[in-house]
């Protein structure tokens, strides 16, 4: 009798998620409070990011509709326990892949939307070139993130004297940072970028060229839901893979007429992939009209095209010299 019960519960916890999704009428959706070219709120109202946009993703790939998705702002130090928790369905928010994350909390990356790594910003009049010279130095940084344990361990490793200044959100790191309590700010590098513009005198702050760690960004749920965990893996995937084979927001017309087998498959015209995971055979081809591809989602956001201008790099496709790289949907 127990061995049934446990048997049912596993069975009905490894489906939930897509089902009650689909019940509220909308995908409840983690992200930053605010980090422009990822998560943030203009003065409108309206939210725009990286991040947002894979919330809008799940949700055109989930009910055809990407405005159909509750974002919830959360704090470094609340993200992983209000997924745990239940309180999102997923959580899209410059969080870096770990070990530990997965582990402690019962949880699972599906996949990297960002390489991204650790870096420095000083101010420019301070005529440091090197994160080796900041020997001593005051640094601004987040409570409840990878950054802070990188930041003890490179400068114990470099036996340099650290002395650092701890707050729990940007808001109150920029103003120490801008009123001289510390000399360094530092996290991930495409986040420096972003806050960047957020100083008084942005031109007159540098980003040193040291990359201290491996921060690898992607959207995470819980680790007790399969059909979930396939859903948000394969939209991520699906967006790769759509720039990789040039279909985008403006080309998927053609894409739903094109008879290459690879283009079939991704746009639903052949095969049952949606189908099989709970969705319908045109969940890939939702995500791209309704937001793009992910070179699309790139550019807007983060890349030539926004007023972070961050260079692809590693982001580049594995076609293209980077290392995003999509399994096929075959
Ligand atoms: N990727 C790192 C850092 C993520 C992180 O939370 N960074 C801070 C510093 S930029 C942040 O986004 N803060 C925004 C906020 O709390 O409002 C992690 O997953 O721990």
């Amino acid at each position: 009798m127990a061995l049934a019960l446990t048997v049912a519960f596993g069975a009905s916890a490894s489906s939930q998620t897509l089902a009650q999704v689909k019940a509220r009428g909308a995908l409840v959706c983690g992200v930053n409070e605010g980090l422009p070219g990822f998560s943030y709120m203009g003065e409108s109202g309206a939210w725009s990011g990286f991040d947002v946009d894979f919330c809008r993703a799940l949700a055109a790939a989930i009910f055809g509709d990407p405005n159909k998705v509750k974002l919830v702002p959360l704090s470094a130090d609340a993200r992983f326990q209000a997924l745990k928790d239940g309180k999102i369905d997923v959580l899209s928010r410059n969080s870096t892949w770990t070990m530990g994350r997965e582990t402690e909390y019962g949880l699972t990356f599906v996949g990297v939307t960002y390489y991204d790594g650790q870096g420095f910003m000083v101010p420019r009049a301070m005529r440091v070139t090197s994160a080796l010279d900041l020997d001593g130095a005051r640094v601004c940084v987040q409570s409840g993130t990878t950054t802070i344990d990188n930041l003890a361990d490179f400068f114990t490793a470099n036996h340099m004297n650290l002395q650092e200044v701890v707050t729990s959100s940007t808001d109150e790191s920029i103003k120490n940072y801008d009123a001289g309590v510390c000399s360094v700010l530092t996290s991930d590098l495409s986040q420096l970028y972003a806050l960047r513009l957020r100083l008084a005198k942005p031109r007159e702050n540098v980003i040193l060229p040291d990359v201290i760690s491996k921060e690898p960004l992607g959207p995470v749920v819980r680790q007790n839901d399969l059909q979930w965990i396939e859903i948000v893996r394969w939209v991520h995937y699906a967006m790769i893979n759509a720039e990789e084979l040039g279909v985008s927001s403006r080309t998927i017309g053609q894409a739903l007429r094109s008879q290459k087998p690879e283009v079939m498959r991704l746009v639903g015209t052949t095969g049952d992939f949606g189908r099989e995971i709970g969705l319908t055979n045109g969940w890939a081809a939702n995500v791209i009209r309704a937001v793009g591809n992910y070179g699309e989602v790139f550019d807007r956001n983060l890349g030539a095209r926004s007023p972070l201008a961050i260079p692809r790099g590693l982001n580049q496709l594995w076609t293209s010299g980077g290392i995003q790289y999509a399994p096929p949907i075959r």
